[in-house]
């Protein structure tokens, strides 16, 4: 722990605006903030800034979309001085950045660092939010934003025994800050998303021996990760203009090659050169390869036929590779990007235990019983995700008008107009909240649009000495009625991901993200602007 700051030993502390977060999200909010003249906190319950970058801290954590699309556009200088290394930067170097920005942009003294909001009220009389952490601090302000990640509470299974395995226990999502040695150490990984995808290849080189507990199998593209010369580094600071201008009219927010074609009006030779192209490039471009992946159940098993087969060319065992070969819709979870992945199942010291159709049985002192058997292991990773969308929301006791809770207002699936604000709770906003593009979007340039849109929102309450916004019931039911209409015409909505909150059990099952597209929900978001914030109620 840092020791404490001069700021957090105040009890009670009033602002005009409160912020939880730290993440990409908080820094640029606490920035824009400051640009209005306010005086603004920020609460971060981590000892640093940097949010999801801060606590994924394990072996082989990267971001899946590019480094030169994955970061700030608000600040012309700040695109021109950095340098990313890689084409795909890992974590360190994300955080790094971070906290660059967070330096550059002097947002440190507004930070309250180890500080966890726990309750945050609406005091109607007041009009001010009343924020209570962890440690008993209170704060006040008119407007609160909570900047609490998509990705940041996570999820542990209930295995049984779990409490008495005599080993060390690693969750991917809150990794320890001290090195970590896989060295003389049997390994037992539960979890086969995109955390394990990228873990398993690094701690397989490491460990003596590693077991994967797989319940369902991924897909999964190679990254061909690169370092970026000083030639491609030029010219991609020369470009930055036209990139961010393109991505903003990409539908996810990030530019790659589209294929406006359908899969199946194309004939076999051209559609498996199509994902050869797409598999030697590398990443999540692979679902570009025709329009009509994500929305035609037999256009998408031709990408999901192409990358089986890859898996069997790779997978030396075949039944290894029959284990690990989805057979399920591609895209529908996350598609996930790895280096060297599937090869690592050939190495001597690496066990797939496939456990599809049935379930961890118990965890011993020693180890794990799955499928009759008990694997020894010395470490068991987590690498089970998050309770993603509403998870970090929800942990906090949020309360609005008479005393209402988000958590109850949410118990049948989280309910926000534009993902970005709450009927009854007046002047909170949710930056990448559900019901917004967020994670099926390029993560940085959907929190940029957030913090412009609430920073002017709030400017234009100011201009006008109005206290308060909030959004109306009608307003509301329609954008979730929305969200959902246009989930349901796309193949993502039908599989247990988290997306719809199925991996974490009781969970009610609702398509959180919104998924019309980048564009298209700017526009909505510029057209309520336009009629004079139509849906909300401003007093
Ligand atoms: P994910 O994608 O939610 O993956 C979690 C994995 O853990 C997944 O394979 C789960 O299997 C598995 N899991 C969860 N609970 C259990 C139990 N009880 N037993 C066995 N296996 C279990 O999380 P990640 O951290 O990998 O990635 C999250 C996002 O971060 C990712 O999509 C990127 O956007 C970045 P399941 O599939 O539920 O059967």
């Amino acid at each position: 722990m840092a020791p404490p700051q001069e700021h957090q030993s105040e009890s009670d502390s009033s602002w005009d605006a409160i912020v939880v977060g730290a993440g990409f999200a908080g820094l640029f909010m606490l920035h824009r903030l400051r640009g209005l003249g306010m005086r603004a906190v920020v609460f971060e319950a981590g000892g640093g800034v940097g949010g999801t970058w801060y606590w994924n801290r394990y072996p082989g954590a990267r971001c899946d979309v590019e480094s030169v699309q994955y970061s700030y556009q608000f600040s012309a200088e700040l695109q021109q001085e950095w340098d990313w290394s890689e084409k795909y930067a890992t974590q360190a170097e994300i955080l790094r950045y971070a906290e660059h920005v967070a330096d550059r942009f002097d947002l440190r003294r507004d930070i309250r660092f180890h500080t966890r909001v726990s309750a945050a009220s609406f005091d109607e009389t007041a009009r001010l939010w009343r924020i209570e952490t962890e440690d008993g601090q209170r704060a006040s302000a008119p407007f609160c934003v909570m900047a609490t990640g998509c990705l940041s509470t996570t999820n542990h299974p209930r295995l049984e025994g779990f409490d008495d395995f005599r080993g060390r226990v690693l969750h991917t999502g809150t990794w320890p800050h001290e090195p970590v040695s896989f060295r003389g150490s049997r390994v037992g990984i539960i979890g086969t998303g995109s955390s394990a995808i990228q873990s398993i290849p690094v701690i397989a080189e490491e460990a003596d021996h590693l077991y994967v507990f797989q319940r369902t199998p991924n897909y999964s593209v190679p990254a061909r990760n690169a370092p970026l010369d000083v030639v491609e580094r030029a010219d991609i600071k020369a470009s930055y203009p036209v990139l961010r201008e393109t991505a903003a009219r990409m539908f996810s927010g990030i530019v790659f090659r589209y294929n406006p074609d359908s899969a199946l009006a194309v004939s076999d030779d051209d559609r498996r050169q199509e994902y050869e192209r797409r598999w030697a490039h590398g990443g999540v471009s692979f679902m570009g390869a025709f329009a009509d992946l994500l929305f035609d159940r037999r256009a998408n098993e031709t990408a999901a036929a192409f990358v089986r087969s890859k898996i069997s060319e790779i997978v030396h065992d075949p039944v290894v590779a029959d284990a690990l070969s989805p057979t399920d819709i591609i895209g529908c979870k996350r598609l996930c990007v790895d280096t060297d992945y599937y090869a690592t199942f050939n190495r001597p010291n690496v066990t797939l235990v496939d456990i599809r159709g049935t379930a961890i049985e118990r965890i011993t002192p020693d180890g794990v019983i799955a499928k009759g058997s008990e694997y020894a292991v010395d470490t068991l990773v987590l690498a089970t995700g998050f309770d993603a969308m509403t998870g970090a929301l929800n942990r906090i006791d949020i309360r609005g008008r008479d005393g209402r809770r988000l958590k109850d207002k949410w118990r049948d699936g989280p309910r926000a107009f534009l993902g970005l604000s709450c009927a009854g709770f007046p002047n909170l906003f949710t930056i990448t909240g559900p019901g917004s593009p967020s994670v099926l979007t390029n993560m940085l340039p959907s929190i940029e649009q957030h913090v412009e849109w609430i920073t002017a929102c709030i400017a234009h309450l100011r201009n006008r000495g109005l206290g308060c916004i909030e959004a109306t019931d009608d307003a509301e039911d329609a954008w979730v009625q929305h969200v959902a209409d246009v989930a349901g015409g796309n193949l993502r909505s039908q599989c247990s991901s988290w997306y719809v909150g199925a991996n974490v059990p009781g969970k009610p099952r609702v398509f959180s993200p919104y998924i019309g597209g980048f564009p298209q929900y700017v526009r909505q978001c510029e057209d309520v602007v336009a009629a004079g914030y139509r849906g909300f109620a401003l007093s």
